[in-house]
Parts: structure tokens; C-alpha cells; sequence
């Protein structure tokens, strides 16, 4: 068995020099790719050299999966599978440290919501998806629903572990068998989940994780092996993804970008919604594709809330992401500081009226200082493209009409948030708003039980919930 090494338990990255490498039909291989390095974003320092899979590697593990699938998963019963699901979901909890840490090590996230949000919802995502494996055919989706066979699946880095239970919970839930790809500056998780699914004994080829950069997710994606396609990231990419299965049988799911509006009438408890608001743009560093990174705030109140708003962002802790009591840790790597430095000079340069929080910023690692601009018009580029950043872009609006207006106007449909104390109205912007998620006085909540998903730009599919399990059933 292959031997990891010991659980980064102290900042010492000497400790991380792991043997991280594709896990093919059970096993981990040495790969056929040119090993990437995977930095600590806080940092800058390199955290581990990882193998990589090349076109080769692909094609094995798509094979392992067919195996797996015909030989032993889906011929299973559904209590079988239920068995692994909820052995795995206890070893993620048992494994819950290493696992925070690493995540935060890799990734830049704070620990405490590594610790506090991604694992815990990854372990709930097999829990979850543990219980329906026995009852698929009370779903609701006919009376004997098939899996589709194997899922190519690709995640992005903002929540690795937590989009990896995404995608592997409900495709093996349903008797489906997995290739997944981690993104290129965060396959850790991803690797350590590999040696959970052998401690759990998982039948090997079940589950194949192939670490590489975005021509390995191409190369998995256009397999004709290769049965339902499940991809979360950009929505370029998205795109060339939507073009690369044109005209085959593979099934699609597309979860991508987001630009948010997150609503705040004049009733609302504004304490409440400045919370909320902060939650919603700050959260992971703002990289979250269903992220509130436009506040639409009502005329009246606007003032009073910028104010709010302000003195509570100056509150936050920027800084080392393994320090508990840090709010904003690292932008996950260079490329992205870039391009978030990129959107906010051009909010400069379009006129809107930036205010940086006063926190000390470190010289060293990818940071960056929370950031509201206020005084912004629909036409400007902060206010139509996705920074994926600790970026608000603050609006205003007089009557819910308006509200909605500005809300849909964007090519993306993920999520909104909608702030005030009429039920009604909460009602009434819910049936309006073009959005997959619509959250009422709160923001960023997430529940295995909850589909999520977007319209437009923003994707299509569901994951999640009841209607989650459609997009790997034949149902
Ligand atoms: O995404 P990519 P990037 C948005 C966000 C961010 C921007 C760019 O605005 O700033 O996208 O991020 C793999 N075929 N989101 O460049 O390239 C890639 O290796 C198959 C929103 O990181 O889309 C990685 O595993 N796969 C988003 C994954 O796709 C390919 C989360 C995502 O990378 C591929 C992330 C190809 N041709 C970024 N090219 C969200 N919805 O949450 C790349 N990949």
C-alpha cells in the first residue's frame, strides 16, 4: 500500500514532500505528465512536486472505471454502495485536521473555514448521498433509474475537497463510477481522498483521481469512454467543453461563473445584512462562484449601510491562513491576483469610488486587502465580469422594480440574495429574479439536501438535493 506521508500537523513544509501521483484502478502510479509543482499561496514557497496523468494515463483510468462499473458497482446492491459512502464519510471526519490543513496549505483559505466549512460539508455530501443509495427508486425518477456509467468529472480550486464530494458523492450514490480531475494549483485533498477511498476498501477503478493542468481535463472530457461529463469552472472553459461533446451521447452538467446581486431593501436589520454581506463577498477570499459581489442597496439607506459596511470590513484579519483568528487568507495563485488587480484598475479608470480596508497586507504570498467600490454603474467592467475576488461592487436602486432590473442584468443566473423584513416581498423578488439560488436575510448557506445551480452564462444542471441525482441517472 502506498504511503503517505505524515499529516502536516506543523507549518514545517519539509513534512509535505509526499509522494502525491495519480490514483489509477486502486493505486498510485508514477503518471506519464511533466510533475507540477503546487505552491502555498500565502507563501509563495512550493508545498510538493506532484505527478501528473498525461493522454495514456487517461485512457487507463477511463478503462479501470468501465471495469469497475461493469464488474462490481452497479451490479451492487444499493445498501452495498451505502456501506462505502458512509465508510468514507467517517474517514473524511476522522481525517478532518490533515485535511483542513492541507486544504489551507494549498489552497490560501482561512483554516477556520477549512476546518469550519469545507470538510465538514464534504464528509455531509456522503452522509447525504450515503442515504439515498438504497432508495433511488422512491426518487421520484421512475421506477428503476440506471446509472449512466462512467462520469469524467473536472473541479476547480476554490473549494477542492468540498466540489470533489460534489461530484463523486452522488455519481457513486447512483452506481456510477468517477475519473476526476483536481485543479492544477490544488490537487492535494483530492490525492489524501484517494488514500481514503483505499482505506475504505473501495473496489479498485471505482474512484481514478488524475492530477494534471486543463489539457489532461480535455483529454478526459473528449474519451469516448467516457459517459456523462460533470465540469465546475470557468464558463470559457465551460464553453469548449459544451462544444467538445457536441454530437456524442455523453450527458452535461455545467456549473460555472457568477455575479451576484445581493438585494438590500431599506426595512432590512441592517446589522443583519452588513453580516451577510461580508459573508457573501468575503467568504474564501471572494472566490466562490455563487459570491454576493453585487450589492444592490436601496437609495434611502444607501449611507448608512456603506458606513456599516466599512467599519465592519475594517474589522476583518487579513494574513496568515493557518492562523485561526485570520478572516481573509491568500488568493489561491499569481494568475489570479493578477487578474483581480486587473478588474479593480479599471473600476479606477471607469470612475467608481474605491475604499481599501486599512489591514496591514503581507509582502509575501498572494493578498489582497478587501475592497468596496461604491458609485458604480451597470456599464462598468466591475459590475459585469466575475472578479473571483474580495471585491464589491456597490449599486443602488429605488423601487424593487429597479432592483430586479439591475439584479438580472447580467449574463450569469447562479445566485442572489434578497434583504428585508416583508415575507411578500422576499416572495415576490424570489419569483423575479433570474438566479439558481435565491437566499432570504442570509447568504453563502449550503446543504447537501439543497439543489444548486445556475441558468444562462452561470451553467445548467443541478447538484445537490433529489434533483442532484438526475444528472447520473437514466432515468
Ligand atoms: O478556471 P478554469 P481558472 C472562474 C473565475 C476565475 C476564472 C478562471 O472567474 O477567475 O474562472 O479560473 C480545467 N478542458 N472560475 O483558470 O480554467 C482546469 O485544469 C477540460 C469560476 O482556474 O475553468 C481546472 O481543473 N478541463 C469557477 C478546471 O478546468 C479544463 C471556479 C477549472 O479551470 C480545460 C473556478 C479544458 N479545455 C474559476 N481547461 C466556479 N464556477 O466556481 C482547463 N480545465
Amino acid at each position: 500500500m502506498w504511503e503517505y506521508a505524515p499529516a502536516p500537523e506543523s507549518r514545517d513544509i519539509a513534512n509535505l514532500k509526499a509522494a502525491y501521483r495519480p490514483f489509477v484502478n486502486g493505486e498510485f502510479v508514477d503518471g506519464g505528465g511533466e510533475p507540477l509543482k503546487t505552491l502555498n499561496p500565502a507563501t509563495e514557497e512550493v508545498l510538493a512536486e506532484v505527478g501528473t496523468a498525461n493522454a495514456s494515463d487517461v485512457d487507463a483510468a477511463v478503462k479501470a472505471a468501465r471495469r469497475a462499473y461493469e464488474r462490481t458497482w452497479s451490479a451492487l446492491p444499493g445498501s452495498e454502495r451505502a456501506k462505502y459512502l458512509f465508510r468514507i464519510a467517517r474517514l473524511i471526519q476522522e481525517r478532518a485536521r490533515e485535511l483542513a490543513v492541507l486544504e489551507t496549505l494549498d489552497n490560501g483559505k482561512p483554516v477556520k473555514e477549512s476546518r469550519d466549512a469545507d470538510i465538514p460539508t464534504a464528509a455531509a455530501h456522503f452522509f447525504y448521498h450515503a442515504g439515498w443509495a438504497d432508495k433511488l427508486s422512491y426518487a421520484g425518477l421512475g421506477p428503476d433509474p440506471r446509472p449512466l456509467g462512467v462520469a469524467g468529472q473536472v473541479i476547480p480550486w476554490n473549494f477542492p475537497l468540498l466540489m470533489l464530494a460534489w461530484k463523486i458523492a452522488p455519481a457513486l450514490a447512483t452506481g456510477n463510477t468517477v475519473v476526476l480531475k483536481p485543479a492544477e494549483t490544488t490537487p492535494l485533498t483530492a490525492l489524501v481522498f484517494a488514500e481514503i477511498c483505499q482505506q475504505a476498501d473501495l473496489p479498485p477503478g471505482v474512484v481514478n483521481i488524475l492530477p494534471g493542468a486543463g489539457d489532461v481535463g480535455a483529454e478526459l472530457v473528449r474519451h469516448p469512454g467516457v459517459d456523462k461529463v460533470a465540469f465546475t469552472g470557468s464558463t470559457e472553459v465551460g464553453k469548449q467543453i459544451q462544444r467538445a461533446v457536441a454530437g456524442t451521447p455523453k450527458r452535461l452538467t455545467l456549473e460555472l461563473g457568477g455575479k451576484a446581486a445581493n438585494v438590500v431593501f431599506d426595512d432590512a436589520p441592517l446589522d443583519q445584512a452588513v453580516d451577510g454581506i461580508v459573508n457573501g463577498i468575503f467568504f474564501n477570499q471572494g472566490h466562490v462562484c455563487c459570491a454576493g459581489s453585487r450589492l444592490l442597496a436601496q437609495e434611502s439607506v444607501v449611507d448608512e449601510l456603506l458606513a456599516k459596511l466599512r467599519y465592519r470590513v475594517s474589522t476583518l484579519r487579513l494574513g496568515d491562513p493557518l492562523d485561526k483568528n485570520t478572516d481573509i487568507g491568500a488568493i489561491n495563485s499569481a494568475e489570479q491576483l493578477g487578474k483581480i488587480r486587473e478588474l479593480v484598475e479599471s473600476g479606477d479608470n471607469e470612475g467608481a469610488h474605491r475604499w481599501t480596508s486599512p489591514c496591514p497586507v503581507p509582502e509575501r504570498g498572494f493578498f489582497f486587502a478587501p475592497t468596496v467600490f461604491s458609485g458604480v454603474q451597470q456599464s462598468m467592467r466591475i459590475a459585469r465580469e466575475e472578479i473571483f475576488g474580495p471585491v464589491l461592487s456597490v449599486l443602488t436602486f429605488r423601487t424593487p422594480e429597479e432592483a430586479v432590473a439591475k439584479a438580472n442584468n447580467t449574463p450569469y443566473g447562479l445566485s442572489a440574495g434578497v434583504w428585508t423584513e416583508k415575507g411578500s416581498r422576499i416572495l415576490w423578488m424570489a419569483n423575479r429574479l433570474r438566479a439558481g439560488v435565491v437566499w432570504a436575510n442570509t447568504f453563502n448557506r449550503f446543504d447537501p439536501a439543497a439543489p444548486f445551480g445556475g441558468y444562462r452564462e452561470s451553467g445548467f444542471g443541478r447538484e445537490g438535493g433529489r434533483t442532484g441525482l438526475e444528472a447520473y441517472l437514466d432515468a
